[in-house]
Formats: structure tokens, sequence, C-alpha cells
């Protein structure tokens, strides 16, 4: 009896432990998260018979741009600080942005250039040139291959991946829709996300995958442009699938200390649909509105992924470019105007410390470490009243997120005022306010679970 309870307590113990193992970033996760912005562009039929979701019956001389430049998009991109660009090698339409040797439906079969074009081969080759990323978009979901909706389907977008990973690299994403309709056949596929990812890790295995449910990065829940002000890369996803329903918030807000980490990443439009629409021409998101979503993205633990879609000539037309370049500004008028902070006027708990440096030297690798028992008490002292107007806090992500609730406050040379406060941080939390004079700040890291890693700090 005796003996049978000292097994069950190790067997007990040895649960225990295995369900506290926490999740962190692999290296392929790591080199993702030193990423913050870049492009998505939707192109394929769906831009000349303006429509959002094609059938898969339009003909292939429907994709007919007349002065394709991917050379434009990505000088567009480039000029506007953007880092990579993801394009819709295949959309549910089934059409193939290059000539793929397992369908009838592709950039071979249209008038394009005789015939001759591709695609990729163009956007691969800018992207080389410009020194941006490049990733694919892929839809499972295929409403014009025959072979969809039957065992033998898999294979063939396996094969599809194998053309596009062998000839396009390095690619850095590869993005898997969830959606999941019927084909040609009025039948639905049974998706085998086991296969396609095995498949990507074969042949790219720096490439990050995307999908609703990882494995390395999550959708965040929604196609608006916020992560939740509460965003844990860890989540606890066990079971759940691309397409399940009543997961938004959940993916919106993660799982403390959850089983899997994948952080989000925020895929919108600055349109209001996907594909390029004439009509939409005066609906391109202003720069106000894309600092607004950069701040809910970006400054909320996530990546954004903004789609830029280029028109019926194949380029981007002048109405986005123009908000891209002036949400640049935007950005650089808060980000650019960082407060220059001298570590020997930083107090940790009341006390001077050689570790302060390693806060405020722009360096994401060097960090200060912290038990949780104490609190984190970091005072700055400007020396002189200065006008401030946000904030960016970062955690040292190696080590995992933790930091579960924050406080900043200002010193107007009289009282301390509480000037704003949030939960997690992650790899950056951003935090503004209206411009406010102090000459000191302090950040006071509340709770978190087990060690506090924060490797940044910029005051604006
Ligand atoms: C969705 C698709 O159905 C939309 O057309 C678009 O591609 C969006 C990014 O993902 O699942």
């Amino acid at each position: 009896m005796k003996k049978l309870s000292i097994i069950a307590l190790i067997v007990l113990t040895s649960q225990i432990s295995i369900s506290q193992k926490e999740a962190l970033p692999s290296q392929r996760q790591l080199n993702w998260e030193k990423l913050s912005y870049y492009a998505f562009t939707h192109f394929g039929p769906n831009t000349f018979t303006d429509l959002e979701w094609g059938h898969g019956t339009e003909t292939e001389d429907i994709f007919n741009p007349t002065a394709l430049d991917c050379e434009q998009w990505v000088k567009t991109f480039k000029q506007a600080g953007i880092e990579g660009v993801i394009i819709t090698a295949k959309h549910h339409d089934g059409f193939c942005l290059w000539p793929s040797k397992y369908s009838k439906h592709t950039v071979r079969e249209s008038k394009w250039k005789n015939g001759k074009g591709d695609v990729l081969r163009e956007l691969s080759n800018a992207c080389k040139k410009y020194g941006l990323k490049f990733g694919l978009y892929l839809s499972p979901w295929d409403r014009n291959h025959p072979d969809y909706g039957t065992e033998k389907y898999n294979q063939v977008f396996v094969n599809m991946l194998n053309e596009v990973l062998t000839n396009y690299g390095p690619i850095f994403e590869v993005w898997f829709d969830g959606a999941n309709g019927e084909g040609p056949n009025g039948k639905k596929q049974v998706y085998d996300f086991e296969l396609f990812n095995s498949t990507v890790r074969k042949l790219q295995p720096n490439s990050v995958i995307f999908s609703d449910v990882g494995p390395d990065i999550r959708w965040v829940g929604n196609e608006r442009g916020f992560a939740g002000e509460t965003n844990w890369s860890t989540i606890n996803n066990q079971g759940w699938y691309a397409g399940k329903a009543g997961i938004e918030k959940q993916l919106n807000e993660g799982h403390e200390n959850g089983f899997a980490y994948q952080p989000t990443e925020i895929d919108v439009s600055i349109r209001p649909g996907w594909f390029f629409h004439e009509k939409e021409n005066e609906k391109v998101k202003s720069a106000d509105e894309l600092m607004s979503i950069y701040l809910k993205s970006v400054g909320r633990n996530g990546n954004l992924l903004l789609n830029i879609p280029p028109d019926m000539r194949g380029r981007i037309h002048k109405n986005d470019s123009l908000a891209l370049l002036n949400f640049k500004e935007k950005r650089e008028e808060l980000l650019g105007k960082k407060l220059k902070i001298n570590p020997e006027k930083i107090g940790i708990n009341g006390k001077k410390s050689s570790l302060s440096k390693a806060l405020v030297d722009g360096n994401n690798s060097t960090f200060l470490s912290m038990n949780q028992e104490k609190e984190l008490t970091i005072e700055m002292d400007f020396g002189k009243n200065t006008s401030t107007k946000g904030i960016q806090l970062r955690e040292y992500l190696p080590k995992g997120q933790h930091i579960k609730s924050f406080e900043i406050e200002g010193f107007n040379g009289e009282n301390w005022t509480v000037i704003t406060k949030g939960t997690t941080i992650g790899n950056r939390r951003i935090l503004t306010w209206n411009p406010l004079s102090i000459n000191k700040l302090r950040i006071k890291i509340l709770d978190a679970f087990d060690t506090i890693n924060l490797s940044g700090i910029e005051v604006y």
C-alpha cells in the first residue's frame, strides 16, 4: 500500500513537471521576432474579376497584368520601411502564379507574356535585388483542382510546395490559409497539415510556418489589425485546428505559461478588401489609422503583416504608396525620437547598477534579470524637464515571456503620478500618452511568473 502511494507520488510529480515545463521560442521563431512589419500582396485572377474569392472556373486569360513590375512593389515597400513580402502564390481559386507542373490553372495557361511569365520568379528576384525577405501564402483550399477533396490532393499540394520551396528560396515564412470549402466536385478536403509542415521543414528549415494554430506563428483571431492588450506568445491549443470556430479571443490574447510558444502575427489590409478593387481607391487607410494598427500589433507583442494589393497593371497604386510613406513618417515621429538615456542616471530598486547599461544599449541580447519575488523598479533621471510621449519595453525572449503587469510613473519636480499601465510585454510593448513634461520616469514591474528579464527600454 505504502509502495503504491510512493509510485503514485512519483507519477504525479513527473506529471506536474511535464505540465509545468515552460514553452520557449525556437531559433527560427527568435529570428522572426527580430522583424516587425512586412507586406502581404494578394494578387491573382480576383484582381481582374473584382472578386475576393474566385470560383476556380475563371479562364486563365483573365490574369493579364498590363505592366507588371515587381521591382516597383519592392522599391515602394523598401522606401516605406517594410522588411519583406508574402505573396498569394495560390489563393482559394487554385490559380498558380508560377507555372506549376501539378495544375492546369496557372500563369502558363494565360496569355500574359505568352504563357512564359512567372510572378514568383519576378518577385523573388526583386526581393533579392533590394534585400527584402520573401515569403509565400498558399491556400490548401482549391476550388479548381480536379483532385481536391480526394486522397490524392494532399500529395498534389505537397508537390506544389516542393516546387515553390525549391525554386524561389530562401523563404522566410510560409502562410497556410485555414479556409476549407468545397472543391469543383462539391467535396471538402481533409488537410494533412503534418505532411505539409514536414515538407516545409525539410526544404526550408529556417522558414517559420503560419496557420491559425501555428506551429511557429499563430493567427491573432481577427483581420482588423489588433492583438489583445494582454498578449501571451504562449497558448494552450492542444487539439485545436485551423478554421476552428470560437477560439478568436484566445488566439488574440494567448495563455500565460501556455503549452506552446506561438507568437501572433496580425494580418490586415490597407484597403477594405484583400484584393485590389478600383472602387476602393479612396478607401485606403490613412497614416493615422495605420499608426493606430501599428501600436496595437507591433506595440502589443506581434508582427504586422500589412496587405497592399497590386492593381490590374501589376503595380502598387499611388494612393497606397502615399499612405505607406505617410505612415512611415508617423512612425518616425514617435519611434525615431528616442531620448538618450545615460545608464549612470538609472536606479534599479533604488541603487546604481552596472546592469542598467543592458536596458538602454539598443542591444536586445543583453538584459537585466531579476527574481520575480522582488518588485522591480527602474528609475531614470533625465536631469531636467523633458517632454515625453511614449515608451517601448522589451523582454529577453530566449528565457520566455514572463511579465504580467507593470506601471509607468512620472515625476514633475513635485510629485509622482501614474502615466500609464499595462499587462504583458513580450517582444515589444509600446504605450503612448499626450506629451508630458517630466524630469524622472519610473517603470515598475508589478507581477511576473518566474524571473523578470528585460532587454530594452526606449522612451520617446
Ligand atoms: C482568409 C482568406 O479567405 C482571405 O481571402 C484572405 O486571403 C485572408 C488573408 O485569409 O482566410
